[in-house]
Parts: structure tokens; C-alpha cells; sequence
């Protein structure tokens, strides 16, 4: 008999519950428990890591497997059975490695030490979150570790640029083992905070490394229209793969474009040195079943969100990085940390052209270099009352048609409204020509999820300079969307700022118990997305 499954971790999950048979997103139930078992081993990792912290010694590459591994079991990242149990051999060996190399015990975990591949399912077994009878310590245990994975996530992408902070490998560590052997829920709600913390300080990392390494996002306006050659679309959020693919493709007669979270490439002024990346295709991540066989030529997933994909297009996807699926052709990291993408040029060269699916342009660019440039301008719009409002609507976007609301609500939004964007959640409405208020466009487009942080340093920038006790004394609302464990992290790490009355939706996390919804409702004001009408009205905005 089949064995069973069970998932809530993302928006979409089955019911509003949990994910029993298979998940909405595909993820069949082997996979879903081996993703388990592979979160468990890493609390062994980190646990047996710590260990050796204890001993004042530390060990270099422990950080990025554990990152590594997180990131591979996040939604829509990895589907691929045989990946997943090569994944949990290498962290079962390596760790029995460290223990054996420095006598080192780990108690409360189960043994390794004789570990085969046979013992996947004993660790399938701890790993399930089931193994949690009480709900409440559940929800705040996977609450924590799905913003580990959003940090991970986070730092995966600053460590492929060279930056790391030990402080923050150390916490994850911690986090992974704690949060698993803790049973008070006030211990589990410090660590709870604790995890928002360390969400500021990974996405402050990672945009000092993607602004060190690319420089500061500008305005700048995305084609959307395709150009006559064959085209390969980099789909995903490493911006590092994206320029390894732009290096290798110079004069080989190929255009590259952008799909999805990786839109914002285009904002960072190192990119735009390279004539052949000429702009971007499609919408957010779930439209890709129907955008993709339009676009003719190979697609590069370097992360989530990939879906698994139609026979008609599935022989051009490309994977890399935590991603994997199974029939496609993934590109390794060589030794020196470098990727051979020539498979996927050579295939692009035999391809048509990508066939157009819109026409225009969009506009984006505004991280908080470009939005502190204009704090004098938007100040003086404040106080001239031609701004009102700032509306924060970062996040996902999704499938269901609840989502809509975002649309909704975007176009409803009075006209003397801003709405800063991050992450896929924009899709909902940066085509909408929603207009400008004196030549500063009403949706302005940080980047991806993590550039959520850009829209917080700009808030504490403000709070600032005009002088406010609290980032909350300003005019700026934050109606968030959610889908993935990324946004978890951006989620906890606004609570940790002391941001009140976040909307969260379309619905808010099945994981949260009904306990843990009502702490953050009466601690932090968080509130579900209710109707567009309502939360206007709720806004002082209808
Ligand atoms: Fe979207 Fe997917 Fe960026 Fe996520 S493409 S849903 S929050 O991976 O990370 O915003
Ligand atoms: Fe279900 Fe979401 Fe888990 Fe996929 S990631 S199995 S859709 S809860």
C-alpha cells in the first residue's frame, strides 16, 4: 500500500488543510517524504555542527549544505525522488564523517552511524511533522522551520555571490535542532522572533551581495515583446547562473529573456551591458503550462517556481541548483563552482524564435537606492496631499482565482495611492497601467521577494526623516500575498520590525493553529485578506 503523505507548507495546500495524496503543486508523496527525511538529516547536521561549535572548531562547507538542502525541499523547487535520496546519502555521510573525525555524540537524534540507503524510510518516519501530536507546538515548529527555509533560500543565493555570515549559519543551526526538541510554546514563539530577526539580516546579506556584485537596481523599462532569434528563458532567482548564461552566450546568435522572479535582472546596471539580453516573457510562475510551448527554445529553472511540466515543452526544461525534475537535463556546479550551460545554447541554436504573447513594455527598478533618491519627492508629495497612501503589496502570486482580488484591489486603489511591489505577487497588477502621480509610476517595483527588504529599509528610512517614533506612524499599509516558504520568512521578518496589522492572504497559513493565529492576530494586528471592499473601507480607502 501506498504510504501516506502529509504537507501544509505553502498557500495552495489541498483544502485549505494539508496535502495528503499528492500536492497541489505535483509533489507526489514520495517525494514529500523524502524532502521530511532530508529536513531531518540536516537537523542531525546541524545538531552534530553544533557539537563541533562547542568545541571551538567549525566546519567550512556544513553552511551551504545546509542551506542547500533546505532550499531543495521548498514548494515547486525539487520533484525528483532519486535527487532527493542522492541529497540525504551526501548530508548522512557527511555527517557521520564529522562525528567520527572529531568523537562527536549527538543525543536525542536518531543514530547514523550504520546508516544505508535501506534507513531513508526510518528517517522519512522522523521526519514526518505528523510525529507532533500537540498542534500548537507543531505550527510553531514548522512555522520556524519554514522560515528557515526562506533564509536558506536567501543565503544560498549570497553564499553562489561569496557572502556569508557565520552569525547567521550558527542561528539556522540552532534553529534546526531547537526547534525541534523544544515543547514550551513561549520558548517556540522567541525563537519564532528570533528567525524574523535573522529574515532581516539574510535579505540586508543578500542584497549587499547582489548589490556589490551587480550594482544598484535603476528604473528601467522591460520589453515584453520577442525579437526574431532563438531565445533561452532563465526562469528562477539566481542572478549569478542568469550571468554565467549571458557570458557563454555572447555572439552565439541567441537572445536571452527573462521569466518570472527573474524579471528584475533587468534593473541591475551590469546586465544591461549585454546587448543579447533583450527582455522579458510570460507572467508569474503558475502560467507557465500555457506560456511555455509558445516560447520555442530551451528554459533554465535556477529555483522555484517550476511546475511540472507538459510533455509538449518538458524536453527543453533545464534545471540547476536545488532544482530538479525528473526527464529533465540538469547543469551542475563543476569544482571550481562554475556551470558548463553549452547543452542549452546548443539546443537554443536548432530552436524558432520565441512567438510573441504581449506587447509593450513594463517598468521597474525601485530598490531603496532609487527610492531614497526620491525620498524628497515623495516627502513633498505626502505633505503636498497629492500622495496619500503607500500600499506594500509584496509577496506571491498563485492559481487560484481568489487572487484576483489583488487585481482587484490594485485597480480600485485610489488614484493619489503608490503600491511598492516585490516578489512574483506584481504579475497582479504591474500591467495594468495603473498611471503615475507626477511622474512616479503608481506600482513601483522593488524586485524579487527578497528585495521585500528594499521596501522595509526605505519605511525606516522615512520613519526617520520625518521625525515618526514608529515605522507604523507612517502612511504605509501592508496588504501581502503569500504562497511559498520565501514569504514566510519576509512575513516573520516584518513582525520582527514591529509592523502591525499586516493583511495576509488569499488565506492565511493552514500551519498556523488556531493558538498560534490568534497570538500574532492580538500581538501584531496580523489579519486575513477579507474582500477587496471591505479591506478598503477597513484602509480609509473607499
Ligand atoms: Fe514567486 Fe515562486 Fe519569489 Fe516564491 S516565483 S513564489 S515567494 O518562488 O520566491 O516570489
Ligand atoms: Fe501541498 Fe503545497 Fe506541500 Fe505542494 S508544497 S504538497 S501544494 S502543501
Amino acid at each position: 500500500m501506498e504510504k501516506s503523505m502529509f504537507c501544509f507548507q505553502c498557500q495552495e495546500t489541498a483544502g485549505g488543510v494539508g496535502c495528503t495524496l499528492k500536492g497541489v503543486c505535483g509533489k507526489d508523496g514520495k517525494t514529500a517524504r523524502l524532502q521530511d527525511a532530508l529536513v531531518y538529516a540536516l537537523r542531525k547536521l546541524a545538531a552534530t555542527h553544533q557539537a563541533l561549535r562547542h568545541q571551538g572548531k567549525k566546519d567550512p562547507h556544513v553552511p551551504h549544505i545546509v542551506y542547500e538542502g533546505l532550499f531543495t525541499t521548498i514548494t515547486n523547487a525539487n520533484f525528483h525522488p532519486e535527487d532527493l535520496v542522492s541529497r540525504i546519502m551526501h548530508i548522512v555521510t557527511y555527517t557521520q564523517k564529522l562525528q567520527k573525525d572529531y568523537c562527536l555524540s549527538v543525543p536525542s537524534f536518531a543514530k547514523v552511524s550504520s546508516f544505508s540507503e535501506n534507513d531513508i524510510a526510518s528517517l522519512e518516519e522522523y521526519g514526518s511533522l505528523l510525529q507532533e501530536k500537540d498542534e500548537n507546538i507543531r505550527s510553531l515548529r514548522e512555522l520556524i522551520t519554514y522560515g528557515l527555509k526562506g533564509i536558506a533560500a536567501y543565503a544560498y543565493h549570497a553564499h553562489h555571490l561569496g557572502f556569508e555570515d557565520d552569525g547567521l549559519a550558527e542561528f539556522v543551526e540552532k534553529a534546526l535542532v531547537t526547534s525541534r526538541e523544544e515543547t514550551e510554546v513561549s520558548k517556540l514563539l522567541s525563537l519564532v522572533m528570533e528567525t524574523g530577526q535573522h529574515g532581516v539580516k539574510v535579505m540586508e546579506l543578500l542584497d549587499r551581495a547582489n548589490t556589490t556584485t551587480f550594482g544598484h537596481p535603476e528604473p528601467t523599462h522591460v520589453s515584453l515583446v520577442p525579437r526574431s532569434k532563438p531565445g533561452i528563458l532563465v526562469s528562477g532567482h539566481d542572478l549569478k547562473d542568469l550571468l554565467e548564461l549571458l557570458e557563454q552566450t555572447q555572439g552565439c546568435g541567441i537572445d536571452v529573456y527573462t521569466h518570472s522572479e527573474m524579471l528584475p535582472a533587468h534593473y541591475y546596471p551590469i546586465f544591461k551591458k549585454y546587448p543579447h539580453f533583450v527582455g522579458h516573457y510570460g507572467n508569474a510562475w503558475w502560467k507557465q503550462t500555457e506560456e511555455f510551448e509558445a516560447f520555442h527554445g530551451p528554459i533554465l529553472f535556477t529555483t522555484n517556481c517550476l511546475v511540472p511540466p507538459k510533455e509538449s515543452y518538458k524536453d527543453r526544461i533545464y534545471t540547476t541548483g536545488p532544482v530538479s525534475f525528473p526527464g529533465t537535463k540538469h547543469i551542475p556546479q563543476n569544482v571550481e563552482g562554475k556551470k558548463d550551460f553549452s547543452p542549452l545554447i546548443e539546443h537554443a541554436k536548432m530552436c524558432p524564435p520565441p512567438s510573441p504573447l504581449e506587447k509593450g513594455e513594463i517598468i521597474g527598478g525601485f530598490a531603496h537606492n532609487t527610492l531614497q533618491s526620491l525620498a524628497d519627492t515623495l516627502i513633498k508629495a505626502i505633505q503636498q496631499g497629492y500622495v496619500k497612501k503607500f500600499v506594500v503589496m509584496a509577496g506571491c502570486d498563485g492559481r487560484m482565482s481568489s487572487r484576483e482580488y489583488y487585481s482587484d484591489f490594485a485597480r480600485k486603489l485610489p488614484s493619489d495611492t503608490l503600491i511598492l511591489t516585490a516578489g512574483c505577487a506584481k504579475y497582479r497588477y504591474n500591467k495594468l497601467f495603473l498611471g503615475d502621480i507626477h511622474g512616479i509610476p503608481r506600482v513601483l517595483d522593488a524586485g524579487q521577494c527578497n528585495d521585500s527588504y528594499s521596501l522595509v529599509k526605505t519605511a525606516l528610512y522615512l520613519k526617520n526623516i520625518l521625525n515618526k517614533e514608529s515605522i507604523n506612524d507612517l502612511p504605509i499599509l501592508y496588504n501581502i500575498a503569500w504562497y511559498e516558504q520565501k514569504a514566510v520568512i519576509v512575513l516573520l521578518s516584518l513582525l520582527s520590525l514591529g509592523v502591525k496589522n499586516i493583511h495576509l492572504g488569499p488565506t492565511l497559513p493552514a500551519f498556523l493553529s488556531p493558538m498560534v493565529r490568534d497570538i500574532l492576530m492580538k500581538e501584531f494586528g496580523l489579519t486575513e485578506a477579507t474582500t477587496v471592499n471591505e479591506d478598503l473601507i477597513s484602509w480609509e480607502l473607499l
